[in-house]
């Protein structure tokens, strides 16, 4: 298997359309995707959560899941050494590491309870984006945070929102790189409301607090994420997709599409280029939603292949904030995100690899039959040599290969673990 002389071969086919794949690679050897520390612990964090809550699930039991903050670095550390590229890290507010004794709570965490990540991001180069935690707490067992009627447990989770706003603000500025903090809430009812709008209305009225809070936007971007529905709360949600258009097109704040929280033919692929024309950067979770689940591992699909498109047809690149979330206990956790990251480059490669100008001119002069026919042949080209040179050449396992390094560690780590 000579991986040059197949790269070499791929890359004069290529040519044939216009399409450097010299450029391609060097494109995609910029992008840095955000890679979720939750699927490491299966969304545990580091608090002493009794479960998971808010409207999603993680289910399976696979042995070796990452205990406590030592492991979760390890466990990324490895599946990092398994991704071609230098990525970010997401961390959410519930992975805080307080000493002993330290009764902190969620409305009043500091920078210093995340001063450990920041070292280990300092030390491999990383970039960290963060999430405050709304769910997983006695206060938002009700399914309501933010636009609770209570104003004490709403005020709680208002601080919150601030405190996160604080440390992704210290965590920008420490790593000179920007923080992306994006507000997911799970708030929501079960069944037919009764009054759709003042929860919505307090749900406005809480994000305005928490951004008036003083922070510095080179460090600190916002995003808000919004969703169709969650388990035991199937009825209604608050934080629907038109609230969240609207407050952050209003607000100067991003939206976040995360591609498991719209109906189930409805893609996000297609809202890119339409946020894209209104806003300057658009932010991404990227998953895979089976039935009623959300937070399937990554899969290269045509979804994923057609969001990676979108983006790269956008010449979108730098505009698109791509992170990944799904949890998937079942399974080995480290292939799970070796596996979902290399799914996403490899889709964005195949992005690059387009005769994108030439399939638009199609497009546009009614040259629908050549359109399709050479879309069509262009899945089966070589791209997977393009793939694997690009691999080799940035010093990651060639194909599956990844997976007798993830294996060795599972025996002598993971399930040792206990
Ligand atoms: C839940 C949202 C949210 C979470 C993470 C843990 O439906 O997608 O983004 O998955 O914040
Ligand atoms: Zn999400």
């Amino acid at each position: 298997m000579d991986i040059t002389r197949r790269y070499e071969e791929a890359k004069e086919l290529y040519k044939n359309f216009g399409v450097d794949t010299e450029l391609a690679i060097e494109k995609l050897s910029q992008v840095s995707i955000s890679m979720h520390c939750w699927q490491g612990d299966d969304v545990t964090g580091f608090e002493g959560a009794k479960g998971l809550s808010g409207g999603i699930q993680a289910t399976g039991n696979y042995p070796g899941r990452a205990r406590t903050p030592k492991e979760l670095m390890d466990d990324m550390d490895m599946a990092l050494s398994l991704i071609p590229g230098t990525h970010r890290i997401n961390l959410h507010a519930s992975y805080c590491i307080v000493k002993e004794g330290d009764r902190t709570d969620r409305d009043s965490l500091k920078p210093e309870h995340f001063k450990p990540w920041v070292d280990y991001a300092k030390e491999r180069g990383l970039a960290i984006d963060f999430n405050p935690t709304f769910f997983s707490h006695p206060l938002a067992d009700s399914g309501l945070t933010l636009s609770h009627p209570d104003e004490n447990i709403r005020r709680f989770w208002v601080d919150h929102g601030k405190a996160c706003l604080k440390i992704s603000e210290y965590i920008g500025k420490e790593l000179n790189k920007p923080c992306l903090m994006n507000i997911w809430i799970p708030d929501g009812y079960k069944d037919i409301p009764a009054d759709r709008y003042s929860p919505r209305q307090r749900l406005m009225r809480s994000l305005d607090e928490i951004l008036s809070t003083d922070y510095n936007k080179d460090y600190v971007t916002v995003s808000v994420e919004s969703k169709v529905f969650g388990i035991g709360l199937e009825s209604y949600t608050v934080g629907s997709h038109e609230f969240y258009l609207n407050y952050a097109a209003t607000r100067g704040v991003l939206c976040l599409l995360d591609s498991g929280h719209y109906h189930p033919t409805e893609t996000i692929s297609d809202k890119i280029p339409s946020l894209l024309l209104f806003s300057d950067r658009l932010a991404l979770h990227v998953t895979r939603a089976v039935r009623w689940d959300s937070d399937h591992v990554v899969l290269l699909d045509e979804e994923l292949r057609e969001i990676a498109k979108e983006i790269v047809r956008c010449n979108a690149l730098d505009r698109v904030l791509i992170g990944l979330d799904y949890f998937d206990a079942s399974i080995n956790r480290i292939s799970a995100w070796v596996v979902g990251m290399r799914n996403m480059m490899k889709a964005l490669l195949y992005a690059l690899l387009l005769p994108n100008d030439l399939l638009a001119k199609y497009q546009r002069e009614g040259e629908f039959t050549k359109q399709m026919i050479l879309q069509e042949e262009l899945k089966t080209y070589p791209f997977g040599d393009v793939w694997d040179y690009f691999c080799e050449k940035t010093g990651v396992p060639i194909r599956e290969n990844w997976y007798t390094v993830v294996k060795e560690y599972e025996e002598n780590v993971l399930f040792k673990r206990g």
